[in-house]
């Protein structure tokens, strides 16, 4: 059962019960409306109560549901809260932990609402692309009042009970016991009537029509390719221009647009997409994990403090070893300063820089990081020096300590081996800058335990980051993708395109940042150190000769002022470079190659499909768990489109027959070995499938 009813003297009680959040899916809805029913009928219930067990009042309809028979089946979450709102019996919500969603429009159809502190209250649709689609758009503005109720379902953003208690949206806060104050409260209404109902209520706001074309025009430049915002404030306006059975329907016409898009579909992928990058299918959920109490980090260069500000954002303490004072007096000033930046902006109280800043302490000597739970070293990308990093932190650290290496593309396997306890070491790739990118790509070696796994997993949670699981190969998941994207970068170059051309292709898509101007700013000169490798190490993979070329012109960015952009000193703006331009075309016509105009499709088709052909690897060979996990790497590690769902929630949408046809075409060009669809792309392709 999804939802218990008893009797308690003359109060009936409804307790909703699916966990984890009491989601108002099928089973529960009809509980609610058979526990109604049955309250209804017994003339010695005098009101009724709702409530959710566990950790939430309830956390909305169940997304699970959405796209699926379930979803549209009766009784409906409308139907639920039309039974609940013409009751003949006062009904209070029992609100407590979390009300959100569809939980807070069943509670706005109750009669009466009271509620414990702290209970996070949302209208959280917007974030999963579509809108309050069971009344909370025409309820929630009469009794929080238009302004309120529009932000919160405009930006989604929860709020915390005790801050409502002064609205209609509360008839009461409960001190202490929230069931003893909802009996009492029932008690006392027992036989007030008429019986109060928010639809009764009216919205009172002179000038409503300036404040909501304000509205209009503010969300339409804020929302970029989402549509839902923009719906969020026609639905709200409908509560002051249409009486209120219109305005259900005009918010239930906008829902079921919306709940097609696939901007929608998109947002929810990533919902769920984000859940299930913590589960190991070989990792049980109650794997113990050891504790980490303390964190020591070798290097403060920027990615060492930046990883170090993770650890003390989260209040654990953090000790950065460093080999000379002045390169440590230098870090721990640059993790002052970004701190300092942030209390200036106003996002960081002065107690919290205090407590930030005295979480992150320096040393010079191994000795002094041996009882840290964990050390993670970010260290210079060179396999001899990681060698003699992790013979030293193999004789100093504590046993028991995990021994995590933030390198972005070494074995961590070969890593591993240079210490005595393999099954201690693990990769955490941080991506720059580490104390604001989302990605933690966790490298699980051979040898690593599975509770060291648990444990750094556990940890990204802790530390608010979103951690994916790779196997070893060289550069994981992230890295790995992304240089088939920019060998398709610098061929597009060489074909007939600019820099530009390729930027504002994707960019128009919604990368936030194209190759070549990503390039520039992460530094031209770290893939020409890469491709040297490659080209003794795989001499097999052919690339395009511009990068390198204009890294032998010294132009790796923007710390150099030039890269594929020319820069003004102190503007970090792009702009077109002749020098570039003369370069490639005059490498086109050293290669025999007739430039041609390449369309946007080709270059959009051209970036993605290759990441998309080499994630098909990655899955195959079991690099990645799950398609999402690489979505999920994608999409909070290299700005790929939020409205698409990542790279494979993207293929899935265009269909991977497409993707493999547009291979197929590009595979008669140069390169076009590059081509060759990974066999499980193929497979998926012929079967009809997708990857998600
Ligand atoms: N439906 C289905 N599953 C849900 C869910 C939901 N609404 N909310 C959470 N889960 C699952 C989640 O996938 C995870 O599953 C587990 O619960 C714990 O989640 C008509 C149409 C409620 C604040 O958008 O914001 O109502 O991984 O890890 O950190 O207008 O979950 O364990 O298998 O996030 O304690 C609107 C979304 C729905 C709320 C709890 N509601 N959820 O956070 O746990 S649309 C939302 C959250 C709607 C109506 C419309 C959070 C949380 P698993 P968790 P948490």
């Amino acid at each position: 059962m999804s939802a218990e009813y008893q009797v308690n003297g003359q109060i009936a009680v409804i307790t909703l019960n699916n966990p984890p959040v009491n989601g108002l899916g099928h089973a529960t809805r009809s509980a609610i409306v058979d526990g109604m029913k049955q309250a209804l009928h017994n003339d010695a219930v005098k009101a009724i109560i709702i409530t959710g067990a566990g950790k939430a009042f309830s956390g909305g309809a169940d997304i699970k549901e959405f796209n699926s028979p379930k979803a549209m089946a009766e009784p409906t979450l409308h139907t639920v809260i039309n039974v609940v709102e013409g009751s003949s019996k006062p009904v209070i919500a029992a609100i407590h932990s979390v009300c959100m969603g569809g939980g807070l429009e069943l509670a706005l159809g109750c009669n009466y609402r009271i509620a414990s502190a702290g209970a996070q209250i949302a209208l959280p649709e917007v974030k999963l692309g579509i809108l309050p689609g069971a009344g909370g758009t025409q309820r929630l503005p009469r009794v929080l009042g238009l302004e309120m109720a529009l932000n919160m379902i405009v930006s989604g953003t929860a709020v915390a009970s005790e801050k409502l208690a002064k609205t209609a949206l509360f008839n009461e806060m409960a001190e202490g016991d929230l069931m003893q104050a909802a009996m009492a409260f029932a008690e006392k209404v027992a036989d007030v009537r008429p019986l109060p109902r928010v639809r009764d209520m009216k919205v009172d706001y002179p000038n409503y029509e300036a404040y909501l074309q304000f509205s209009r025009n503010t969300v339409r430049a804020m929302s970029g390719p989402f549509p839902a915002p923009l719906k969020c404030v026609e639905a709200v306006a409908a509560a002051v221009t249409k009486k209120f059975d219109d305005g259900i329907k005009f918010e239930r016409s906008l829902f079921l647009d919306l709940v097609q898009t696939n901007e929608s579909k998109a947002l929810r992928h990533a919902f769920f997409g984000e859940r299930a990058a913590s589960k190991l299918p070989d990792v049980p959920e109650d794997t113990p994990v050891r504790p980490i109490k303390s964190v020591a980090v070798i290097g403060a260069g920027t990615m060492g403090g930046g990883i170090a500000m993770n650890f003390a954002n989260a209040g654990i303490p953090v000790k950065i070893l460093e080999m000379k004072q002045e390169a440590l007096d230098k870090g721990l000033a640059t993790i002052r300063k970004n701190y300092e930046n942030t209390m200036k902006k106003g996002k960081l109280t002065p107690e919290k820089f205090e407590q930030r800043v005295g979480l992150i302490t320096g040393t010079l000597s191994y000795d002094e990081i041996g009882q840290a739970d964990i050390v993670i070293e970010a260290v210079f990308e060179d396999m001899g020096v990681k060698e003699q990093v992790f013979k030293k932190l193999d004789e100093v650290m504590k046993p028991g300590a995990i021994l995590a290496s933030n390198t972005s593309t070494l074995d961590v396997d070969k890593i591993a081996a240079f210490t005595k306890r393999p099954q201690d070491v693990i990769g955490t790739h941080f991506f720059s800058p580490a104390n604001v990118m989302k990605l933690l790509e966790i490298v699980r070696g051979k040898l690593t335990a599975k509770d060291v796994l648990a444990t750094v997993m556990g940890l990204s949670k802790k530390i608010k980051k979103t951690g994916v699981v790779s196997g070893v190969c060289d550069g994981f998941i992230g890295n790995r993708m992304i240089e088939q994207y920019s060998r398709q970068a610098g061929f597009l170059l060489e074909e007939g395109c600019t820099p530009e051309q390729v930027d504002k292709a994707v960019e128009k898509l919604g990368f936030a940042m194209g190759p070549f101007r990503m390039g520039d700013l992460a530094g031209n000169d770290i893939g020409w150190y890469i491709r040297k490798r490659r080209y003794v190490e795989k001499p097999q993979i052919t690339y395009s000769k511009t990068a390198d070329l204009l890294c032998e012109m010294g132009r790796f960015g923007q710390k150099t002022g030039a890269g594929w952009y020319d820069y003004k000193p102190g503007d970090r703006k792009a702009y077109s470079s002749s020098v570039v331009n003369e370069m490639i075309v005059k490498h086109s016509a050293d290669l025999g190659i007739e430039r041609r105009k390449i369309s946007d499709q080709e270059i959009v088709e051209r970036l993605i499909y290759a990441l998309v052909n080499e994630a098909a690897h990655i899955l195959e060979e079991g690099i990645a768990t799950r398609a999402s996990d690489i979505d999920m790497v994608y999409l909070t590690g290299y700005g790929f489109p939020l409205h698409t769902g990542g790279p494979m929630f993207y293929a899935d949408t265009v269909g991977l027959q497409n993707v493999v046809m547009s291979m197929q075409k590009y595979a008669k060009g140069r390169h076009g070995d590059a081509w060759t669809p990974a066999p499980l792309l193929a497979r998926l392709a012929a079967e009809g499938k997708t990857f998600n």
